[in-house]
């Protein structure tokens, strides 16, 4: 029951922040050890993202939309432990969905504070900088490519570029919901949440204008931080 739970679902609490949240993330790491997932703090205040992301947004966003994540996620968990224990697998279809749906949730979101700073905005540096070359042609085609795609995703979903380890090559992808139109195997590095609660009070319909300034708070720094963790795990 342990790994699944610490390996996948703690992602977003990796090092950088452990400075200065250090009892936050020792609890964090306690709940991952019993399976359970844990809300990860803010990496900064608030308000630190204003005036790209404001304050009352960031505060829902966090404190209700992703802790719901976080309690469905247990409860999943927890309900198919149950059923294995039980032997009781008449609803395993639903439990099985709501994991899915929750987990997906939990880690995007870990993500997508850390892929965010009040310091950001700038451009992709060194071996990342490369890797958009690479796959994208430059970092002008892959914005416009990005800035597109997430624009454009059907009802509630994410924008998102992950490493492909499977050619080596980055790629942008449309995810509905939290789990659905993904590649397995893939690695999130940059998400951006166009559900509407991460900027209806702000932006009301135009989702294009917020996925645009998303581009002022980009942390490229934690985006390669990611990039290198995982570029060696090309298999071809
Ligand atoms: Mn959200």
């Amino acid at each position: 029951m342990k790994g699944l739970g610490a390996a996948t679902l703690t992602l977003g609490l990796s090092g950088l922040h452990s400075a200065a949240y250090g009892a936050s993330e020792k609890s964090a790491r306690k709940g991952a050890e019993q399976g359970k997932c844990v809300l990860p703090p803010l990496p900064y205040s608030y308000d630190a993202l204003e005036p790209h992301i404001d304050k009352e947004t960031l505060t829902i966003h966090h404190d209700k939309h992703h802790a719901g994540y976080v309690n469905g996620f247990n409860r999943a968990w927890n309900e198919l432990s149950k059923a294995r224990a039980s032997g009781d697998f008449s609803l395993i279809k639903h439990w099985s969905r709501e994991l899915a749906f929750h987990a997906s949730g939990h880690v995007l979101h870990s993500l997508y504070w850390e892929n965010m700073s009040p310091d950001g905005g700038d451009l992709p540096k060194g071996e990342l900088a490369k890797a958009i070359e690479k796959s994208f042609g430059g970092f002008t085609l892959f914005r416009n490519h990005f800035m597109a795609a997430t624009k454009e995703v059907e009802g509630s979903g994410w924008g998102i570029l992950a490493f492909e380890p499977y050619r080596g090559y980055l790629v942008i992808l449309q995810a509905e919901k939290h789990q659905d139109l993904t590649i397995w195997g893939v690695y999130p590095l940059l998400v951006c949440d166009v559900w509407e609660h991460a900027y209806y009070l702000k932006y009301q319909n135009r989702r294009d204008h917020y996925v645009k300034n998303f581009f002022n708070i980009i942390n490229w720094r934690e985006v390669e931080r990611r990039y290198k963790g995982v570029k060696e795990l090309v298999r071809y």
